[in-house]
């Protein structure tokens, strides 16, 4: 056995009573950010631990929930990450929207994705959009924000990009987050949130990367 033990590993989808005791703990996890940048191939990952093949694109047209899943980590499954629902969301209808989306919802988590093989302005302009949204929501909704656990940037198809190129657009990100959530969240919770880099398709990298976001989230939401 090699040192590196995989850090995510079985999903459950839980019956009868053991299902109403994972949605009475589990979290709901909303997953946001543009057209294309990888919320449903995520979101399945997370539902059922596998990735598709490239180039196999549904566009979504509504928000989706999931079922109640059971997601185990670590090297002994011994974290377990209880989703109530993981929610995807159409990127059509834009930054704005996602906001205050999260107003609405009220999720324990919000999973933003950005292609980063785009543009870097292109991510930066609708972050920043949705940052300024989201700072009004969490100031009006005290509740929306105590229940707001975890918030994590997700620097999607790092396989397209290069580690300097991932870094500057990390880097970006950060300023904006800094700049547009520090009053809603505090400064030193804006400038704590992860900017992590992701792969959500099949590629020579497997599932290493994903496997850290979720890996993370488990740590956040136990
Ligand atoms: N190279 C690469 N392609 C990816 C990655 N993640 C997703 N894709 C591709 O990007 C396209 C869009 O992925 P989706 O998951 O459908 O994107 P989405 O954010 O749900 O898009 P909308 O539903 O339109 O908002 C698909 O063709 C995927 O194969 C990644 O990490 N790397
Ligand atoms: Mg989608």
């Amino acid at each position: 056995m090699g040192a590196k033990v995989k850090a995510v590993g079985r999903r459950a989808a839980p019956k009868g009573l053991a299902r109403l005791r994972t949605y009475a703990k589990g979290k709901e996890i909303l997953v946001l950010g543009p057209s294309t940048a990888g919320k449903t191939k995520f979101a399945q990952y997370l539902r059922l631990g596998a990735l598709d093949a490239e180039g196999t694109r549904e566009m979504t047209y509504h928000i989706t929930k999931s079922p109640t899943f059971v997601v185990n980590v670590g090297p002994d499954g011994q974290l377990a990450l209880n989703v109530r629902r993981a929610v995807d969301t159409p990127g059509q209808t834009g930054p704005i929207q996602h906001a205050s989306l999260v107003g609405l919802r009220k999720p324990h988590a919000v999973i933003i994705l950005l292609d980063s093989s785009k543009a870097a302005r292109t991510s930066i302009s609708w972050l920043r959009l949705f940052c300024n949204r989201l700072d009004t929501v969490l100031r009006r909704g005290s509740y929306t924000k105590r229940k707001l656990r975890e918030v994590v940037v997700l620097l999607n198809k790092r396989d397209k990009i290069s580690k300097s190129q991932f870094e500057e657009l990390q880097e970006s990100v950060r300023e904006e987050l800094d700049r547009y959530l520090s009053v809603a969240l505090g400064k030193k919770r804006a400038h704590a949130v992860p900017i992590m880099e992701c792969i959500s398709i099949q590629t020579p990298q497997g599932s290493a990367l994903i496997d850290q976001v979720i890996a993370h989230l488990a740590q956040r939401l136990a």
